[in-house]
């Protein structure tokens, strides 16, 4: 499993919209990416992972494409991303893309046709079915409230959303589909890009017969998860995606996978498998889930720690040697890393920021950055309604406050600044100017109020700011193979206050220690004459003493 540049590559997200503004319309766009390249170059990664670009009516901010081979307005055109491209590549920056073919808009050309009669050509590009006695043809509820199904009064057929109506589900038993979808894979590698980033890919084969899925809480629609995730062909599926296409470039490849098990990952992500490079997993960011399935996602649970080591351990044991993990923290879908996993307030922010950022990059696998993570920014804290503009959290809350009543106001706005998508994409703070640099004109989303504390000017005056250690973390994963392909042991799975484990790699070992406390811990076997101190949040080492949120690697 050796020597393929992705493996010793660090990614780093660019949620565009909320990256930089540069015609004042209040939106990031593409010309602001291009001028902040150099800041990413100067962290030192290697790649950069851009959330959709392309034409969209943005009912889910770009994940409901109307036009694969088109960029969206607001962010630009087709001549600032070759720029943008080239101006990459010249700084030895890489592009991935976001390839978003589970579903598509509705107002993509080849939906229009197929509502338009159920003879069109177009018809099984989607996933049409009649009703049953008025009602949907199943009991599956979409990821933004309401059932998955859609009734098209033209053609009297429901048809399939897994997210928004806005975003119709492909059918991908259709060979035209599979060989659309290589073409436009194709038009984008052509230009040359360095790869995709695959959203929801692992839903992309539906159970024969789409059968109603469990619902034993007799909840108005069931779980849809269970029932699209890892289906039958999605393998297959891969296979021919990569045969047909992948397999023709240098790039890589990473699948977006809700639900996906290490075995699962082990076929997806096997170097001889010719699928993927590597997935990202959920299981260490969905730990915490409401005790009531009917509200999911929506809590405001602390995360157990030795349930989020026992998930990443389970992910770096099970790929070691037989597959690739992704690294990560948060993106563009889940709260931010220090606020969810470690703690943001004033006085151990900064040093948990690190404690996490060294947990993390530390594993074996290729580590994504998401956009502010390398700053330590945090949730928004939003405590009004009218703040939030992510359809999910919105959809959420007029689905379990106004429709079934499941909770109050209070409590969903708890769960809301906990977990809402929104506290991920509030605009990125470069400094301590109106909008915190971001734009001009007026902001798409409210910044965090935040930011005269935290932005990066700032953090690059400051040479132990976390922006500098992240950079440190990542220069040591360039110069280590032991970082890069060492194995993983998990030191004391039950320990409820420490994450330690260790890498080993020809004869060399790094000793890994985070307390998640905010309090002094003792470990003995953290002390030792024969071992060089590598990295550290504090300015020393007293060994066994490990203070709070204190974080060191060790090599021997
Ligand atoms: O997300 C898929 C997905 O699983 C999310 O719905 C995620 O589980 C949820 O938002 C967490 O609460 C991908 C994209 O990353 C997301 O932005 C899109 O909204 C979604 O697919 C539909 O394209």
């Amino acid at each position: 499993m050796k020597e393929k540049w992705w493996q010793k590559a660090v990614v780093y997200q660019v949620y565009p919209r909320s990256f930089q503004d540069s015609d004042s319309d209040g939106i990031g766009d593409l010309a602001g990416v291009l001028q902040r390249l150099p800041y990413i170059k100067k962290l030192g990664v290697d790649v950069i992972w851009l959330n959709p670009i392309y034409k969209s009516p943005d009912k889910d901010n770009g994940y409901d494409i109307s036009n694969y081979r088109d960029i969206q307005p607001k962010f630009g055109n087709m001549q600032i991303f070759d720029k943008l491209l080239n101006e990459a590549h010249r700084l030895g920056l890489k592009i991935v893309m976001d390839l978003v073919v589970n579903h598509t808009s509705d107002q993509h050309k080849w939906f229009k046709e197929s509502r338009k009669s159920t003879s069109n050509p177009y018809r099984d590009f989607y996933v049409w079915r009649d009703g049953h006695d008025g009602k949907a043809p199943n009991n599956w509820g979409s990821y933004f409230g309401g059932s998955t199904w859609k009734y098209d009064e033209a053609t009297k057929q429901y048809y399939l959303h897994l997210f928004a109506e806005g975003q119709p589900d492909l059918n991908w038993e259709n060979p035209e589909v599979r060989e659309q979808v290589w073409e436009l894979m194709r038009f984008w590698l052509d230009k040359g890009i360095d790869g995709f980033r695959m959203d929801v890919i692992n839903f992309i084969s539906k159970p024969e017969g789409l059968p109603d899925a469990p619902n034993p809480k007799n909840a108005e629609y069931a779980d849809v998860e269970p029932m699209v995730a890892d289906g039958a062909k999605v393998n297959d599926y891969l296979k021919e995606m990569n045969d047909r296409v992948l397999s023709k470039y240098d790039v890589m490849s990473v699948g977006e996978m809700p639900s996906s098990k290490p075995e699962d990952a082990v076929q997806y992500t096997g170097l001889n498998a010719g699928e993927l490079n590597m997935v990202f997993q959920f299981d260490h960011v969905t730990l915490a889930f409401n005790d009531d399935p009917r509200l999911g996602k929506w809590n405001d649970k602390p995360v157990k720690l030795v349930a989020l080591k026992e998930a990443l351990s389970r992910w770096q044991q099970a790929l070691d040697g037989k597959g690739w993990n992704s690294l990560y923290w948060n993106n563009h879908d889940r709260a931010r890393a220090v606020s969810r996993f470690g703690n943001d307030s004033p006085q151990f922010r900064v040093k948990s920021a690190k404690m996490l950022a060294t947990t993390l990059h530390m594993m074996q696998g290729t580590p994504y950055i998401y956009q502010g993570e390398e700053l330590g920014m945090t949730n928004a804290h939003f405590t009004d309604l009218k703040q939030y503009q992510d359809i999910e959290s919105l959809e959420a809350y007029h689905q379990i406050v106004d429709k079934e009543g499941l909770i109050g106001h209070d409590t969903m706005m708890r769960y809301l600044a906990t977990e809402s998508r929104d506290n991920a994409r509030t605009p990125m703070q470069w400094d301590d100017s109106k909008n915190a640099g971001f734009t001009d004109g007026k902001p798409w989303l409210e910044l965090n109020k935040n930011y005269r504390e935290i932005n990066a000017a700032k953090e690059l005056r400051d040479k132990d700011s976390v922006f500098y250690f992240y950079k440190h973390l990542i220069d040591l994963r360039h110069n280590s193979d032991l970082i890069v392909y060492g194995n993983y042991i998990e030191l004391d799975p039950e320990d409820d206050e420490i994450f330690a484990y260790k890498r080993q790699y020809e004869g060399k070992t790094l000793l890994v220690i985070s307390n998640f406390t905010s309090k002094d811990v003792v470990r003995e076997y953290v002390s030792g004459t024969d071992r060089k101190l590598v990295i550290s949040n504090y300015d020393d080492d007293l060994g066994s003493k490990l203070r709070p949120y204190e974080s060191k690697v060790y090599l021997y």
